[in-house]
């Protein structure tokens, strides 16, 4: 008689295919993924599952490129478990997942134009409520199996602060992912990744040991079409309260838009999350081109047709 193998024993033969099918399973069977008064309405798709080295170089540059503050993930562990980072010993990795927003959630803000869509608000909070439960659940599963785990998000040493450009924090789950390899920034900030822009990102750091997950893309905004020199104004033109423009993404603006519309707006008490001010926008992260797919692969496939136009007809 065969029996089947043990979680360890899972683990231990493929960590990474581990961790990912856990966190799927997860996503897949969670009654917190669902919403009792929309008939129990699933609202993130099936996630993505990817992986960076901890001590990757990216992270020191994230000192620079977002402030000093900005956690490195060996200091997010180690603060994690009030020791200094060079005691932490080993391999440090990060587990970085996407969220894909399903298609229901989409189609509601793609109908709007001032205030996100009811499926839209109810997926910022209880879909982010979700996401605190799946940090909790993987950093808990790991500990369970005798590794330091933690999701800096939850830490209690987690805040944002506000500079001159405005609000930041000590760990962006964006640049987390970017370094993992899920996809790029974009003109309107928004992690452009293979199935689109609008999702949520999670994460969680470990000294289990994980094999990095390759980074393709060529530059940090990649995967936008502005990048690429294409005339996409879309997201530009989404937004309700002038906060993208050719420059990119006015972070003040959009913070006060997302203020103004929790608090003040008639049209939000009607069916939307009303126990909190926090109702989300997101109208950049619909009805555009990189809503639900990476937009570059698209064009890359254009280009290639073209290609293949511009070689004469010889029959
Ligand atoms: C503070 C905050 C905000 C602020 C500021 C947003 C911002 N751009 O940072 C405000 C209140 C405006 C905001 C608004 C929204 N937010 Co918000 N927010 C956060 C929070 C808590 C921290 C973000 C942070 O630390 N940013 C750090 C700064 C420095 O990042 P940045 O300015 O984008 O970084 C730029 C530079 O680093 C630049 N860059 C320059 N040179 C280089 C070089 C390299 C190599 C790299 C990699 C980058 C780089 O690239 C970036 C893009 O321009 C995160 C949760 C988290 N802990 O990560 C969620 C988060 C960013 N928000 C999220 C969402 C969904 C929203 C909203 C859509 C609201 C909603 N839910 O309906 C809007 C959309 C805003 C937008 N267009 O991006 C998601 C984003 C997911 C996604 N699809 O991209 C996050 C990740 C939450 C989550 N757990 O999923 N948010
Ligand atoms: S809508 Fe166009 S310009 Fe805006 S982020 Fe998406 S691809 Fe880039
Ligand atoms: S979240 Fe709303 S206000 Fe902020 S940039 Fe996007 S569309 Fe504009």
């Amino acid at each position: 008689m065969s029996l089947a193998p043990t979680a360890a024993e899972r683990l231990h033969a493929d960590p990474a295919q581990y961790v990912e099918q856990e966190i799927k399973e997860f996503v897949r069977t969670s009654p917190e993924n669902r919403l009792p008064f929309v008939d129990d309405y699933v609202m993130w798709r099936e996630p993505l599952v990817k992986y960076a080295d901890g001590d990757d170089p990216l992270f020191d540059q994230y000192k620079s490129i977002i402030a000093p503050t900005h956690l490195t993930p060996r200091e997010a562990l180690a603060q994690a478990y009030d020791k200094k980072p060079e005691d932490v010993y080993g391999r440090v990795s990060v587990i970085s997942w996407i969220l894909p927003a399903a298609e229901g959630t989409r189609k509601s803000n793609r109908a709007e134009t001032e205030v996100p869509g009811r499926l839209w608000s109810h997926t910022r909070w209880y879909g982010e409520k979700f996401n605190e439960t799946l940090r909790n659940h993987v950093a808990e599963l790991l500990v369970g199996m005798g590794y330091m785990a933690a999701a800096p998000f939850m830490q209690s040493y987690f805040k944002t602060f506000a500079n001159e450009k405005g609000p930041y924090s000590n760990w962006s789950e964006r640049h987390a992912a970017y370094a993992a390899g899920h996809g790029t920034f974009s003109l309107s900030d928004g992690l452009i990744t293979e199935v689109g822009i609008a999702h949520r990102v999670g994460s969680v750091v470990t000294d289990l040991e994980l094999p990095a997950s390759t980074r393709t893309a060529t530059g940090p905004y990649a995967n936008c079409l502005f990048d690429a020199g294409v005339n996409c104004r879309a997201c530009i033109i989404r937004c309700p309260a002038d906060a993208i423009s050719e420059k990119g993404h006015d972070k003040i603006k959009c913070q006060q838009y997302l203020k103004d519309i929790g608090y003040s707006s008639e049209a939000l008490k009607d069916g939307y999350v009303n126990e909190t001010s926090v109702a989300g926008c997101g109208l950049c992260q619909t009805k555009v081109p990189c809503e639900f797919q990476n937009p570059i692969n698209k064009l890359k496939r254009k280009e290639r047709w073209q290609g293949v136009q511009m070689i004469p007809h010889m029959g």
